[in-house]
């Protein structure tokens, strides 16, 4: 039996090569966007990380007829009424970096206090399948903000959160490492049991 093929849609490099490593399923075949010349145009104008995910997901599975998966994820500081929240990617002004998103949000929490400055991650994934049927998975990740960047890997804003109960950066942090304890890591592993026991009905 040939492969069952899952477009994974999203255009952010750093969520693919996470992704990736862990949606590693007999039977699967986990293809990006960049594996299609045809692209897909999506307003993530949802209020909350759920409804994006699944206008993401909604999006990539009626455009290439394949069942896709979504990952709309973010930021949220205690401090800050939960904020960048939904709008993490877009917190910056164009042509957004990960320093410079990092950078705005030291500017902005620069008078909040050490004790005050938790955060957590968010992702929330959907599973479009090829009948329209929805799955949405969450993931959640506590932590701090520092005061200054530290570490060169990953993206967003890995350079500035330090997961609870560990030292170091998520920049500072191998994928693998990463992925165990953060939020994308958690949603993935259930997506991935998720999909096997689809693969397993079949
Ligand atoms: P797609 O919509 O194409 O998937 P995107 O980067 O625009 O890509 P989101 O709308 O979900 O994705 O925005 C998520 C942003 O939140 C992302 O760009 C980062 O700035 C931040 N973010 C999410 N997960 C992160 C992580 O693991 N580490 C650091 N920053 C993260």
């Amino acid at each position: 039996m040939g492969k069952i093929k899952i477009v994974l849609a999203t255009s952010n490099q750093g969520k693919v090569r996470e992704i990736k490593k862990i949606l590693d399923i007999k039977g699967i075949k986990i293809l990006s966007l960049a594996d299609f010349s045809e692209r897909i145009r999506i307003t993530e104008n949802g209020r909350t990380f759920k409804e994006n995910a699944v206008k993401k997901a909604r999006a990539a599975q009626k455009k290439f007829g394949l069942a896709a998966i979504a990952d709309d994820s973010g930021l949220c500081v205690d401090a800050l009424h939960k904020k960048p929240g939904v709008r993490s990617a877009r917190f910056a002004r164009p042509p957004v970096t990960s320093e410079k998103l990092c950078k705005k949000l030291l500017r902005v929490m620069k008078d909040i206090p050490d004790k005050k400055r938790t955060a957590f991650f968010v992702c929330a994934v959907a599973v479009a399948g090829p009948g329209g049927r929805i799955k949405i998975i969450e993931g959640k990740v506590k932590g701090t903000i520092i005061r200054q960047l530290k570490g060169t890997r990953g993206f967003g804003y890995d350079s500035v959160f330090v997961p609870r109960g560990y030292e170091k950066t998520f920049a500072r942090m191998p994928i693998a490492q990463k992925n165990k304890i953060s939020h994308r890591g958690i949603a993935f592993r259930r997506t991935r049991e998720y999909l096997s026991s689809i693969l397993r009905e079949k």
